[in-house]
């Protein structure tokens, strides 16, 4: 029986909840401290500096999911094995995104709470450096000092590697494929990989830059052709990219295979994690998300989700038709022993608890 005391408090409820009132006090209650996630270009070189010293301490710290994955020799590779594991059910799916969100998120909370970071994970608009081959390898993101190194040096005759090395389609303009020559990471082994290896190979992070893929998928005109979506369904389908040859490579998949080409480990779907600018090229890809989440109709954006629940089913059905159904708010994504099981829901606004965080 519905009471009369219930029955206003319902009335208010749902007069709050359609004024979105109840949401934005429930976030300014439960986000005590916030913080601004901002572009590589505005950090100043000893943010840079805090952000690649946060990452390396990470990786000197005791992973915790080394009993599941014999590769995992550190903090940080407790998230490249959780990304390997998971790869072959966040990609091409309607969750994609979410996942990588909360994802990156989790990732940040480490470096925040275990290596005393008070920054955030970097953004970075690609759009500024997509204009031409000098501002691409004149970036920031790839300075060997304060930034994280550039391209491998050039290996001509790729066919000594291994298949799972090697990308399988072919990225015109590859420009490089050996270890990291300089920055950072030259000196620092990825534990797991290529591929979907979780056991201990300890070996170099390679880059083969593509400047024309770069180019081609990173700027302005593609940026913009994929916030123009008019649903979630169709932002992730263009994010994703529309089709699965070359050029159907859109910003995603454009900053993999653009900056791993043949043979770097950013092209790799499952070990991509274990080149550290993978965080900064998902910061970018999760920031363009929030740039349309808000851009237009926020109240109705910030609960669109859609696509399917299975890799490689509608509208990634390049392989044929498959059983799948569309996610839900209530789709609960897998961060295994790192994060547990998340509802889309949670991770649908930045702003809000449990994430906490704006984009500038
Ligand atoms: C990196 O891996 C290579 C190849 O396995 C190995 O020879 C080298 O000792 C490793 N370096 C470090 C610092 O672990
Ligand atoms: C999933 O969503 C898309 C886009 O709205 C729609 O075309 C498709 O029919 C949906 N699939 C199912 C199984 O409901
Ligand atoms: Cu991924």
């Amino acid at each position: 029986m519905l009471t009369l005391t219930s029955f206003v408090y319902i009335t208010f409820m749902i007069i709050n909840m359609v004024s979105g009132r109840i949401r934005s006090k429930r976030s300014e209650e439960s986000c005590g401290t916030s913080y601004v996630r901002n572009d590589w270009r505005t950090l100043s070189q000893d943010q840079r500096l805090d952000f690649i010293s946060a990452v390396r301490c990470l990786q000197s710290r005791s992973g915790e999911t080394s009993g599941t994955f014999a590769g995992v020799k550190s903090r940080y590779d407790d998230f490249v094995a959780l990304h390997i594991s998971q790869a072959d059910y966040i990609h091409w799916v309607g969750h994609f995104l979410p996942w990588h969100r909360y994802f990156l998120w989790l990732f940040e909370q480490a470096l925040r709470n275990e290596c005393s970071y008070e920054g955030s994970v970097p953004a970075i608009d690609w759009t500024q450096d997509a204009v031409d081959e000098a501002s691409l390898l004149g970036s920031p993101i790839f300075d060997p000092e304060y930034g994280f190194g550039g391209n491998g040096d050039y290996i001509e005759d790729i066919s000594d590697f291994p298949d799972e090395w090697v990308t399988d389609i072919d990225i015109p303009g590859r420009s490089g494929g050996g270890c990291l020559a300089n920055g950072p990471f030259a000196e620092t082994n990825a534990s797991m990989g290529p591929g979907r290896h979780t056991e201990y190979t300890p070996r170099c992070i390679r880059r083969d830059f593509s400047l024309w893929l770069m180019l081609r998928t990173l700027n302005a005109d593609t940026a913009n052709f994929v916030l123009d979506a008019s649903s979630y369904f169709e932002f992730e389908h263009r994010t994703e990219g529309l089709t699965l040859g070359i050029l159907g490579v859109s910003v995603h998949s454009g900053g993999h295979l653009g900056i791993g080409g043949m043979l770097g480990d950013m092209a790799n779907t499952w070990s991509s994690t274990v080149d550290p600018i993978f965080w900064v090229h998902h910061c970018a890809i999760d920031r363009l998300w929030d740039i349309w989440q808000r851009k237009v109709d926020w109240e109705s954006r910030r609960s669109d989700i859609g696509g399917p629940d299975t890799q490689w089913a509608y509208p990634y059905n390049y392989f044929g038709e498959k059983p799948y159904t569309n996610v839900t708010l209530d789709f609960a994504m897998n961060f295994g022993d790192i994060g547990g099981m998340v509802n889309i829901r949670e991770v649908m606004d930045v702003q809000d608890s449990p994430l906490c965080f704006a984009y500038s």
